[in-house]
């Protein structure tokens, strides 16, 4: 069985052929001096210098001169004891001395590494953190200069301090919460001298700029993602291609028009936006127009902006109530919702539009400039890109749970919400929050509230 105690070892040059190709292994010190050993004989190797050494086969035969390197744990990128081998990077090579060290090996059980299993060690044995092994592999898969950078910072822990500052100043309001709790008759002091609902709208105002800010590392990973959502014929489709500037998708008068979901990737301005038309939602009984509805739901959930959009020129009182009720429930944490009115070139002006609406129309173009723009705002692409870090939606969720909480208590600590609610929140958010870098908040709470109060008070 494997285990992530084995040594392991993997090309960690690309495959193909280069100039040089990569070898790492990975394991106890112990099992490495003894590959070194029978690898390069009576060879002392120094920790961290390059060695000019050649692999040889059983027969003794050389397979290449290589340049060899040696990290003794816990200082290298896994926390073990690493060994790199350089060689001339053909895949013939690469092979030979991969058979060669598993040769070696086989007694110590060294195996091939699986996907991600160096990094994996690196975060078991406390080198990176969750988020900060997820940018290893963001920041190789880059495809821009931006996302790589925001990669890069992602790595270096710039997105984790900031989730661990916030956590800090949660694990420290709840402290002083949990501690209030036993001095019941002097709550109503202990809250106002602890600015206890200040302190908690500051953590909400920090939260909300760590999703922006996470928000706009998203879109750098993986584009804007915008659903467009609504009744049968208000111009789903027409939206979509308008903003795609092409006919990506079949529009009629006839509604019911769009069956499926149509995924389709547009720079508007500058900003990757996956942009999904979907089908109209409403009641039917027709067997694929459900399945098709079923499906702009799935999308919905995948949202990052839902983009609801009307039409000017009937009244749609009745299909907003009917398609919010579809879609209400399915919108997740922290998703922008935006009200769209659009057919504005067949409005009679005699209609009232709440002053929140976004007025467009397909056909005209009129109000489209409108909607890029605020498109812009939310994934922050008018901000400067400096401080950007890269993040992944699974981040974006933790942060929007971890805000739910704090909603529930916000301005109403010690009046509308009771101090052991107060603290249960702040414990659920920092939970959530904490999934972020991989860490269960640690309770070690009991030492804070003695090291910050004097009980005797
Ligand atoms: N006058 C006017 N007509 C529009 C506008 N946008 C769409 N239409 C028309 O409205 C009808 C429906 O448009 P679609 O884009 O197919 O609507 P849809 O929301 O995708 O409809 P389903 O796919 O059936 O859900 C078509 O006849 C369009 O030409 C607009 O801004 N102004
Ligand atoms: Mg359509």
């Amino acid at each position: 069985m494997e285990t992530d105690k084995d040594p392991i070892i993997a090309r960690a040059s690309a495959a193909g052929r280069g100039g040089i190709g990569i070898i790492r292994i990975s394991g106890s010190e112990e099992n490495l001096q003894q590959l070194l050993k029978a690898l390069f004989k009576d060879r002392r190797i120094e920790p961290r210098h390059a060695h000019l050494l050649p692999v040889r086969d059983a027969q003794d035969n050389i397979i290449d001169q290589t340049i060899v390197l040696y990290f003794p744990g816990p200082a290298s990128y896994t926390g073990e004891t690493v060994l790199e081998i350089q060689a001339h990077g053909g895949p013939a090579v690469m092979q030979m001395i991969i058979s060669r060290c598993m040769e070696l090996g086989a007694s110590m059980r060294l195996r091939q590494a699986q996907p991600g299993e160096f990094s994996r060690r690196a975060f078991l044995n406390g080198r990176l953190d969750l988020a900060q092994a997820e940018a290893v592999a963001d920041l190789i898969e880059a495809s821009s200069q931006a996302a790589a950078r925001a990669a890069a910072r992602s790595m270096q822990g710039e997105f984790s301090r900031e989730v661990l500052r916030i956590n800090g100043d949660l694990l420290e309001l709840r402290a002083y919460i949990e501690a209030t709790i036993d001095f019941p008759e002097e709550e109503v002091d202990f809250i106002e001298d602890g600015h206890v609902n200040e302190r908690v709208e500051f953590i909400a105002g920090e939260l909300e700029a760590l999703s922006k800010n996470a928000l706009r590392g998203k879109v750098l990973r993986d584009g804007l993602t915008v659903v467009l959502v609504g009744a049968p014929n208000v111009g789903k489709s027409s939206l979509m291609n308008a903003l795609a500037r092409e006919e990506v998708a079949i529009v009629t008068d006839i509604a019911g028009t769009t069956r499926d979901k149509i995924d389709h990737a547009v720079n508007l301005d500058g900003l990757t936006v996956n942009l999904i038309d979907t089908a109209g939602v409403r009641r039917t009984d027709d067997k694929v127009e459900r399945i098709g509805i079923e499906r702009t739901l799935q999308a919905v959930e995948s949202a990052d902006v839902v983009v609801h959009l009307t039409s000017a020129d009937r009244s749609d009182q009745d299909n907003l109530e009917e398609t919010m009720r579809f879609i209400g429930p399915r919108l997740r944490d922290g998703v922008v919702f935006l009200q769209v009115k659009n057919k504005m070139d067949l409005s009679t002006g005699t209609e009232e539009i709440p002053e929140d609406y976004i007025l467009i129309s397909a056909k005209t173009g009129q109000g489209l400039e409108d909607l890029v723009g605020r498109l812009k705002d939310i994934a922050g692409a008018c901000d400067g890109a400096q401080g950007d870090f890269l993040a992944r939606t699974r981040h974006l969720d933790c942060i929007a749970r971890a805000l739910d909480h704090v909603n529930v208590i916000r301005g109403g600590v010690g009046s509308r919400v009771g101090l052991d609610i107060a603290a249960e929140e702040l414990r659920l958010a920092g939970l959530a929050l904490g999934e972020i870098v991989g860490q269960t908040v640690a309770d070690d709470l009991l030492g804070m509230i003695f090291s910050k109060f004097c009980i005797g008070k």
